[in-house]
């Protein structure tokens, strides 16, 4: 099999895509795109691992992907899919399932967190979701996946599989290990109401977020509202990583002005959170609100949206398969 560098990542359809799947996801989707073959999923059946409403689940598949199109993934140099519709996926989950050990499972902490307190009621799907993602990416052999640091742990378990597939059935450097490509600076965007959480969708309160389609008013309510710190900006790092809301509005703003984190520090040192604030949900409406009106434009075309995810999976198929009659003859089956 060839191991020519291949981008995959996914974007779960669970709702509203905000500034932490924006900035931590989808520019590095873009910026790869001009680089290298790229495949972007709307990864539905891991979406299913928490309840999802259908209606809800449909709609927001076809979000997600406008989502995709409206901050510049183009369907003629990427593929663009939904997971479900290529069968492959679930099918190398299931042989993955058996690959993968319950003591790897057992260290996810996303699992952890997301299960809350009463594991025994979360979904098996939830638990074994790490072994699904190792298929999306083994799937296609791709080397490169760019993430949040939220999924590093998630990557490390694929590298695990994929090694321990080529060690079980005798073909080294079968599966080839998968990069994690995240970004260093922003590599998490926390809650705006606290700082120690990372930007959800499903985080209950809306003002934990700004959404894709928050309008200017919107963007200078959540703003407003952000939890910040009554004393000024500090002038160091070491102050300021004290302040994990503090932090984070800076490290959003360094990141949309393209500037360093010191030089932004330096910058702001000293000023009041409010001067910040200002400054912040201008560059945020300037960035944000062409994208959520474009994703709005391009939803009142659903027919296009499902062309594109047509076209897309009909592509992975042909990759998926070619592969998965390989996986397949190692694993013995007929
Ligand atoms: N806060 C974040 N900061 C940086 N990157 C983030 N990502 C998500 N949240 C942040 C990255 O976005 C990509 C898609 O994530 P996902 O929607 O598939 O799953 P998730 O990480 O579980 O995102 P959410 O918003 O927290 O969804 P829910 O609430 O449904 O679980 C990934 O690359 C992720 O790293």
């Amino acid at each position: 099999m060839s191991k020519k560098k291949l981008v995959f990542s996914g974007v779960q359809p669970t709702g509203n895509l905000h500034l932490g799947n924006y900035l931590g996801a989808l520019k590095n989707f873009v910026s790869l795109q001009k680089k290298m073959e790229c495949i972007y999923c709307v990864v539905d059946l891991h979406a299913i691992t928490v309840f999802q409403d259908p209606n809800n689940l449909h709609d927001n598949v076809l979000e997600t992907t406008a989502s995709f199109l409206a901050t510049g993934l183009d369907p003629n140099k990427s593929i663009i899919f939904n997971q479900s519709s290529v069968s492959g996926h679930a099918e190398l989950a299931w042989i993955l399932n058996c690959v993968s050990r319950i003591g790897w499972l057992n260290r996810m902490t996303q699992f952890k967190d997301k299960a809350g307190t009463d594991k025994e009621k979360a979904s098996v799907g939830l638990y074994i979701y790490p072994n699904l993602m190792a298929a999306d990416i083994l799937l296609y052999q791709a080397t490169h996946v760019p993430v949040g640091a939220d999924q590093k742990q998630h990557l490390e378990l694929s590298r695990d599989i994929a090694q321990k597939f080529n060690k079980d059935f005798n073909c080294k450097n079968f599966f080839p290990l998968p990069e994690p490509l995240i970004s260093k600076n922003i590599s998490r965007i926390m809650s705006l109401r606290d700082g120690t959480k990372k930007m959800s969708k499903s985080e209950e309160s809306d003002f934990s977020r700004i959404n894709l389609k928050d309008n200017a008013d919107e963007i200078n309510k959540k703003i407003k509202k952000a939890k910040s710190d009554s004393d000024v900006i500090p002038g160091e790092l070491k102050v300021l990583e004290k302040k994990p809301e503090s932090l984070n509005l800076i490290t959003i703003y360094s990141e949309l002005t393209n500037s360093s984190l010191e030089k932004t520090i330096s910058e702001m040192a000293g000023k009041e959170y409010s001067h910040l604030k200002k400054k912040l949900a201008e560059v945020l409406i300037s960035e944000i609100t062409p994208v959520g009106k474009e994703i709005q434009k391009l939803l009142e075309d659903k027919s296009h949206i499902k062309n594109i995810l047509k076209k897309g999976s009909e592509k992975a198929n042909i990759i998926a398969e070619e592969n998965l009659k390989n996986i397949r003859e190692k694993v013995g089956l007929i």
